[in-house]
């Protein structure tokens, strides 16, 4: 009579096996029992929230050729700009599933003039949450990469909503996005690295894929609206034309979506600058200071790069309105570096200038 054989063994046993996959819900529990091992899970549970809101969204974005969904709402949001019915479902989805938490005090969002509030006391509504649901949402029906943004801060004890809502970004204790590109993928910090997650539709599930995200130092490619540069202040159109003419010994193409989340994850990943100097039509640039410009911000930081308005890092800057507008560059540390050695330059020139 035949024998069946042994299995072979196939190594260590299973407890001590790395495991097949991490998911981001279980990576943030992981880092929070890491790094903070006193906050109580309330942390994770929010951040698990966002995720859920993003997976509802992509599903949306996903079958915006098939569904009815393509196209304007027909409203104009604060910002005097129409709405599109994909943003206002991505504003519902993550208003309900993070309205749903205790501990969130306030979420401010593109989409509402007004930070929504809950009435949760201080004890309970711990956390004050920024986003930009739908990010590059005129792309949309052009089926080009959208993408949400969230910024979370910590309320300070016993705040108003007015001084909960007007942190500098440098208190942020998470910022993270989704990029709803060739594959859906989140990106978050808390402070301690930048990680990346692919979402597996087979599964449902947001599983690491980018461990760790580190910036290139320097990079091939700047990111800019080159046809409003007539409009660029000095600084920016001598930077540019630096980059050009070998200002850093490098040749330079140019890459530009439209899609911030986009235009970022590239820059993320392969390096180089992107630049939303202040306009013509936008004096104090076109991007949003709290829920777009802070959460990339610490994020670049978290990587390596940096981020700034020229004057400052942006994380260093005191907001005075929720839907406040910031030039924007961020990027490589060598061409960000080149940048501000550029700014400095001309400030330098027009206080010479005027004094003389
Ligand atoms: P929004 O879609 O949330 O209003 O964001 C503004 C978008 C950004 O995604 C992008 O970086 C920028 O506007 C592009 O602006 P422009 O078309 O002026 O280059
Ligand atoms: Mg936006």
């Amino acid at each position: 009579m035949a024998t069946i054989p042994h299995p072979p063994s196939t190594g260590p046993a299973l407890q001590t096996r790395r495991p097949l996959i991490v998911t981001a819900e279980q990576h943030i529990l992981q880092q929070q029992q890491k790094h903070f091992p006193e906050a109580g899970g309330t942390f994770s549970e929010l951040l698990a929230s966002i995720a859920l809101a993003t997976k509802m969204i992509q599903a949306k974005v996903r079958s915006a050729g098939l569904l009815d969904i393509l196209g304007s709402a027909g409203e104009r949001n604060v910002q005097g700009e129409v709405q599109q019915k994909l943003d206002v479902y991505a504003n519902q989805a993550l208003l309900e599933c993070l309205g749903q938490r205790d501990t969130v005090a306030v979420l401010v969002s593109e989409e509402n003039e007004e930070p929504v509030t809950f009435g949760r006391a201080p004890e309970t509504g711990k956390y004050v949450i920024f986003f930009d649901p739908l990010d590059g949402s005129s792309n949309i029906d052009v089926n080009v990469s959208v993408g949400t943004i969230f910024s979370v801060f910590r309320r300070p004890p016993g705040s108003e909503v007015n001084s909960a809502v007007l942190q500098p970004g440098s208190k942020q204790v998470a910022a993270g996005y989704v990029v709803y590109g060739s594959s859906t993928m989140l990106v978050y910090t808390t402070g301690q690295g930048v990680f990346g997650f692919t979402l597996d539709p087979g599964i449902g599930a947001y599983v690491l894929s980018h461990e760790n995200l580190r910036m290139p130092d320097h990079g091939s490619t700047y990111s800019v609206n080159e046809a409003q540069s007539d409009s660029f202040p000095d600084v920016y159109q001598n930077f540019l034309t630096g980059l050009r003419t070998g200002a850093l010994r490098r040749e330079y193409s140019s890459r530009y979506v439209g899609s911030l989340v986009a235009d970022f994850h590239r820059t993320l990943l392969k390096g180089g600058v992107f630049l939303y100097p202040p306009t013509k039509g936008y004096p104090s640039g076109k991007l949003r200071l709290l829920y777009e410009a802070n959460p990339l911000a610490f994020i670049a930081e978290q990587a390596g790069g940096s981020a700034t308005d020229g004057e400052r890092r942006i994380v260093e800057i005191q907001p005075h309105e929720i839907h406040q507008r910031t030039p924007l560059v961020f990027g490589s540390s060598a061409e960000v570096e080149e940048f501000q050695r550029c700014y400095k330059h001309d400030s330098k020139t027009a206080r010479t200038s005027t004094s003389a």
